[in-house]
Parts: C-alpha cells; structure tokens; sequence
C-alpha cells in the first residue's frame, strides 16, 4: 500500500515529467518555425525618381521593403498589377514577401519611367 504521501510524491513526478515533455515539444516546434520563416530582408530606396538598388537578387520567402525618400509620392508596382505599394509619401515603407510565381519587374504607377526589377534565385 502507497500512504498518501507517496501518492502525492508520484502524482508531483507524473507532472513534472509531462510539462517537461511539453516545454521540450514547443521549444522544438518554435526553432522549425524560425527556419521556416528564415529569409533575408532586402531594404530597396527609393531616392531622386530611382530604385536603388535597381536589381535585387532575392529567394522565396524574402522580403523586400521599399521607402520612400522623396517629398513626392511613389509606388513599387508589379507591371501587371499583381502586387502593389499603393501610395508611398515621403518617409513610408511598403513591405513584400517573396513568393516563387510573383511579377519580377515593377515601376512606379506616378513615374513608369521609373522602372526596376528583381531577380529570383532558385
Ligand atoms: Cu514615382
């Protein structure tokens, strides 16, 4: 016969085994995470009417951020429209995540003289 003690002693170990188990489970489900959502962050300005850098080479699952740092307004648009900043004023920043199939070449709506591109690494 256990005395209520020793119950209370293996029911504390049955615990203490389970949450252990369960902090290594989601410690190991938060790193597969961050590998999966691991991606450079390229930073593209736009200065003087000019994307610059005016080729980005860039993978699946990237971002890019465009700014804007003139006093006009600009856009990062797909040449097919399939993407779009919208509107960027002076200080604002319009962030994209790198799929496989998206439009590789863009301008600026405003200025389509203002062209760019980027370039997918496979
Ligand atoms: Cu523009």
């Amino acid at each position: 016969m256990m005395t209520s003690l020793q119950l209370s002693i293996a029911s504390f170990l049955m615990l203490f085994i389970t949450f252990t188990g369960l902090a290594q489970a989601s410690e190991t489900n938060v790193e597969e995470e961050a590998k999966a959502i691991e991606g450079t962050a390229h930073i593209i300005e736009i200065r003087d009417f000019v994307f610059s850098p005016i080729s980005v080479e860039v993978k699946a699952g990237d971002t890019i951020t465009w700014t804007n740092f003139d006093i006009v307004p600009h856009t990062a648009t797909a040449i097919d429209h399939s993407w779009d900043s919208g509107s960027l004023k002076l200080g604002e920043s319009f962030t994209y995540t790198v799929t496989d199939d998206m439009q590789l070449d863009y301008f600026c709506l405003f200025h389509p003289m203002m062209k760019a591109n980027l370039a997918l690494e496979k």
